[in-house]
């Protein structure tokens, strides 16, 4: 009886592999067990065999039972599902796609600066976003009362720490610990109070820094030079313009040829055929007595950039706002 129960699990899982549809599934249970099924009647003849095997024998039989049920259920759960598309499951349709998002284009343009500032060796520097007024103003030349702390609308917490206005506070932390020679660059997230087409509350720049016995102008415009032609393109032309900072003496202005009218002068670059890029010029030595770098053979230049404003000149965006908004239509363009 045994072996007759194997032979009947066996037919049965050969069956079930066989089964197209709910239909076919149906004729197996009733084959298997119905009232004249092959289980049900080989459970009839229980009364055939020798009472001490009866409950081993019926033991086995009925966990063939639950099985043959299970199997049978299990199958019609597939087959039901199969049927919501008409012809069944097909195995050739695309998964389901994984949506993968892409970085932001502001940040792509800060890791090109970075990159092209590490392969001529600077290193990368952080600094913290709250500041103290020594940090951000003082020890970079501009004094208590200096008009030039109303240049940048600063959003204050008390009368002595502040959201940071650019990231020099971080290389004058950088001249206060370091040994010479220092070439870094800053790059982060600044703050200003301050909202229109080229405007926004907070913005990212980079900061750069060379100082060292020796260093002169015509490294600077070197160094510029390079950003210029490795982030714009080597036939996009420059001009360094005489310009004013507290923290820089001279000081400069880099302006690179208008993309819209390509130098003729138009409303884009207000008829002057040129485009402001950056800041730069000779570290002040005010600023190393600030830091307490003594030896006077050391000189050093610095420079400031906006990255929105560079990635606006490189991809033609007019309004600094769209870098913000999150609109994908906007962001999809640069992933
Ligand atoms: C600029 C323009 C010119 C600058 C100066 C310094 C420091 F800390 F060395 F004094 N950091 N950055 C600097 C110089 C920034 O931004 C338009």
């Amino acid at each position: 009886m045994e072996s007759q129960l194997d032979a009947i699990r066996r037919s049965f899982d050969q069956e079930l592999g066989q089964a197209r549809n709910t239909e076919h599934l149906e004729k197996l249970r009733i084959k298997y067990l119905g009232r004249k099924g092959r289980l049900t009647s080989l459970l009839r003849q229980m009364g055939k065999l020798e009472p001490r095997e009866r409950p081993r024998i019926g033991k086995i039989s009925n966990e063939l039972k639950v099985y043959i049920d299970s199997r049978l259920q299990a199958a019609g759960a597939i087959l039901s599902e199969d049927k919501k598309t008409s012809a069944g499951l097909d195995v050739t349709l695309p998964g389901r796609a994984f949506r993968r998002g892409s970085i932001h284009i502001i940040n792509q343009v800060l890791a090109e600066i970075e990159d092209m500032f590490v392969d001529l060796g600077f290193s990368v520097v952080n600094g913290p976003e709250v500041e103290d007024d020594y940090h951000n103003f003082e020890a970079l030349n501009i004094p208590p009362y200096h008009p030039a702390r109303d240049m940048q609308a600063t959003f204050y917490f008390s009368e002595s720490t502040l959201l940071r206005t650019h990231t020099s506070p971080v290389q004058i932390r950088i001249m206060e610990n370091s040994q010479l020679p220092i070439r870094v660059i800053a790059p982060g997230k600044v703050y200003r109070s301050d909202s229109d087409v080229s405007h926004t509350p907070m913005f990212h720049q980079v900061e750069g820094l060379w100082v060292e016995s020796g260093i002169n102008f015509s490294h600077l415009k070197g160094v510029l030079e390079a950003f210029v032609h490795t982030i714009f393109g080597p036939d996009v032309p420059l001009r360094f313009r005489p310009s004013y900072f507290p923290f820089t003496e001279p000081s400069a202005e880099v302006d690179i040829g208008c993309f819209i009218c390509g130098g003729k002068g138009c409303r884009v670059c207000g008829n002057t055929g040129w485009l402001e890029i950056l800041g730069c010029g000779m570290v002040d030595p005010a600023v190393y007595e600030y830091v307490g770098i003594k030896d006077e053979s050391v000189t050093g230049f610095a420079f400031g950039l906006g990255v929105e404003r560079v990635a606006m000149l490189k991809y033609a965006v007019d309004d600094i706002r769209l870098f913000f908004d999150n609109d994908l239509r906007f962001l999809k363009q640069f992933s």
